[in-house]
């Protein structure tokens, strides 16, 4: 029997809930990948609650473990996925982890910098991603921010996006995802919303109904997981992986909301967790309500 593929994820881990490698593993797991675990942090739980106590790995500790995985030969994974990390010293590491795996590795990066206009890791990795590891990256999934951080353009409409994604093309990925585009003409003043795909000089777009309730976290975590999976199982139907990867987080969200709502936890409002496990079908086997649209 053919072995499966095999992913490279290096996210963080939380003991409780599902971001990072909680809400990335289980999935591609059902998706037929063998995932190696890498955990860039354990805490408690993810950063929008009160504490978040924990443990970082260092630079040192995952060359560390990378040294150990390649005398052992076990390095020969064909995706590296990586989403946040905190420290320009680890994202160097991460990328010379990439230049030990095979040359045929796709690295798919989610380049967590920020969100709405609001930077949550030091502003010094912008510079790291743009000059050293884009152009090791093959799908790079950023949001609208931090599309706009990397090109240093700003996106205030379909055009500008499109622009975004032809410069990041031109700074080394095949593939983009812009995993949000919030500009009212793309989403019906906010009632929906809007990822862009950019592939081969082509743009698609895809809308989907917002739900409400939000804003979730590990959401952006799956959705990269998912456009991994999806890439791998459809790599000459690019829009319908990206349909397939809508659908699965449309299905997911709509589980959470269905099961459970936001909790005040102190003075914070902590929206539900994402109900991963009851959604296996839906991760298993997508059905699309939402096409993409050339634009
Ligand atoms: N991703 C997709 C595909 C969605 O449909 C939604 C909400 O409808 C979200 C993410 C979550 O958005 P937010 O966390 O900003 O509320
Ligand atoms: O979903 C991104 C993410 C990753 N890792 C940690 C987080 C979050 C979001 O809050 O707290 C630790």
């Amino acid at each position: 029997m053919a072995s499966l593929p095999r992913v490279l994820s290096v996210q963080s881990h939380v003991v409780h809930g599902y971001v990072g490698n909680r809400a990335a593993v289980f999935p591609l797991q059902l998706l037929g990948f063998e995932v190696d675990v890498i955990n860039s942090v354990q805490f408690c739980c993810h950063t929008g609650y009160p504490s978040f106590a924990g443990q970082r790995l260092s630079g040192d500790d995952l060359e560390t473990l990378i040294k150990g995985m390649s005398t052992n030969q076990v390095l020969n994974h064909s995706f590296l996925l990586t989403g946040y990390i905190g420290t320009a010293s680890f994202l160097r590491e991460v990328l010379k982890l990439r230049q030990m795996l095979p040359a045929s590795c796709c690295y798919v990066c989610d380049p967590v910098l920020g969100d709405n206009g609001h930077m949550y890791v030091p502003e010094d990795l912008v510079a790291v991603y743009r000059t050293d590891v884009l152009q090791h990256v093959s799908v790079l999934t950023p949001n609208q921010f931090e599309a706009e951080l990397l090109t240093q353009m700003s996106i205030t409409g379909i055009d500008d996006a499109a622009a975004a994604c032809d410069k990041l093309h031109q700074m080394g990925p095949k593939i983009v995802v812009l995993t949000t585009l919030d500009v009212p003409e793309a989403t019906r003043e906010g009632q929906d919303v809007a990822m862009m795909l950019s592939f081969s000089g082509r743009k698609w777009m895809l809308r989907l109904p917002r739900v409400e309730g939000g804003p979730f976290t590990g959401t952006g975590d799956l959705t990269a997981a998912m456009i991994l999976a999806w890439t791998q199982r459809k790599p000459h139907e690019l829009p319908l992986a990206l349909e397939m990867a809508g659908a699965v987080l449309q299905a997911v969200i709509k589980k959470t909301m269905a099961s459970s709502a936001a909790q005040m936890i102190g003075d914070k409002r902590v929206p539900p967790e994402l109900r991963l496990i009851e959604s296996k079908v839906a991760i298993e086997s997508p059905s699309i309500r939402f096409r993409c649209q050339l634009t």
